[in-house]
């Protein structure tokens, strides 16, 4: 079986490929990926050479070229991690996102029709949802929950997001879609709040904390992440969404206190910032669906996910220097260099 997976030098479809790899010995993986700022090849180095996988660099967007991948290589699945996904970003500079994320997410189905994929899987985020209230712990995010996006970021992945179900629809192509909350692990980008923290921490640099450090997220590690994707290529049902969390819900600045205790360092190094335009409140999954009907649990405890996480970053700093001196120096002066101490 032949499977395309897109973004996979980035975060998540990495960790993906290397969990397909491992538990699919059998299967053939194409990593198509541009290489953007966020893709990394040498995050890939372990499987490249093996002989069932094949690296394309390639953008979503160009039609002629993801259509030629389709014919030479006949994708049965295909899972679209590829996406410009990072919200401060998006509200910097929104074209890409809507490029990217909307118009690719388009090319890769038409080609999956043209040449009759068994299943294409978008992969999408509790952000479509928007947001939800602090002062209602009851409230969680379902699939019934109404796409109410407040980023340009997650505006665009809702809009791929009811394109895909259209294509289901309109054309019978058979897809799914899952809704994840936010994801930690290796490899992940270091523009990111958790490595961002860990790696400014390590620095003993000032740790950005926007607006008050109340605002929650739902955090779930990325294997977790990625067994839910399998189950739901193997047992999901066509033409359904499936919210991926596991009832980890933390505030940011409970997070960033936790990182500086892990790595014994002083908690005056958090700085509050100017909060972020639009800022999500909290974030909250119910995740009973994919529970229900594909048994699906998260298996990493959060208190042994950030350990193993914090390690990662310890013992790879060959991953991530080069990424920080490079063109990130100006990112980073240019998103936090202009943002307001407010303490
Ligand atoms: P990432 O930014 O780390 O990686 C994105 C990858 O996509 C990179 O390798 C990049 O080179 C590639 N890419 C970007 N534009 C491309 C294009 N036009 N053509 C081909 N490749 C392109 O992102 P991530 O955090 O790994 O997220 C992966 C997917 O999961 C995204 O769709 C995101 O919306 C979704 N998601 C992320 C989280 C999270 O917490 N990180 C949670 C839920 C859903
Ligand atoms: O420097 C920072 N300071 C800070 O307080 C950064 C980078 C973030 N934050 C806050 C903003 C958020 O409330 O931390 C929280 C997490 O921020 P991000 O890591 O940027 O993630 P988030 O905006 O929650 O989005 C993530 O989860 C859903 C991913 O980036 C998305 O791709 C995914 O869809």
């Amino acid at each position: 079986m032949t499977i395309i997976v897109t973004g996979g030098a980035g975060f998540i479809g990495s960790n993906f490929i290397f969990y397909w790899l491992r538990e699919h010995p059998e299967d053939r993986v194409i990593c198509l990926d541009k290489l953007t700022y966020a893709g990394n090849l040498s995050t890939l180095a372990p499987v490249m050479d093996k002989p069932n996988f094949r690296f394309v660099k390639l953008d979503i967007c160009d039609r002629a070229g993801v259509e030629a991948l389709f014919a030479e290589e006949k994708p049965e699945i295909v899972v679209n991690f590829a996406a410009e996904s990072h919200v401060d970003r998006s509200i910097e500079s929104p074209e890409i996102f809507l490029q990217t994320n909307i118009i690719g997410t388009s090319v890769l189905m038409d080609a999956s029709r043209k040449y009759g994929v068994r299943r294409y899987h978008q992969v999408s985020t509790d952000e479509v949802y928007g947001d939800l209230p602090l002062d209602r712990p009851d409230l969680f995010f379902t699939e019934e929950t109404p796409i109410h996006t407040s980023s340009p970021y997650s505006s665009s992945k809702a809009g791929a997001d009811l394109l895909t179900l259209a294509y289901y629809r309109t054309y019978g192509l058979p897809v799914t879609v899952s809704r994840c909350s936010n994801n930690y692990g290796p490899y992940h980008f270091p523009e990111k709040l958790i490595p961002l923290m860990i790696i400014n921490a390590l620095h003993n640099q000032p740790l950005p904390v926007y607006g008050q450090g109340i605002n929650v997220r739902d955090w779930l590690y990325v294997e977790d992440h990625c067994r839910a994707i399998d189950l739901i290529l193997q047992r999901g049902t066509v033409g359904e969404v499936y919210n991926v969390g596991g009832h980890n819900e933390m505030r940011n600045i409970d997070i960033v206190k936790l990182i500086c205790h892990k790595l014994g360092k002083p908690e005056s190094l958090i700085t509050y910032v100017t909060d972020r335009k639009g800022h999500d409140m909290r974030y909250a999954i119910d995740p009973s669906k994919i529970h229900r009907e594909l048994g699906w649990l998260p298996e990493t405890r959060f208190s042994d996910g950030i350990k193993k996480t914090i390690q990662w970053y310890l013992e790879n700093e060959s991953w991530w220097k080069p990424i920080i001196s490079g063109e990130y120096r100006n990112y980073y002066e240019k998103m936090y260099g202009s943002r307001e101490k407010l303490s």
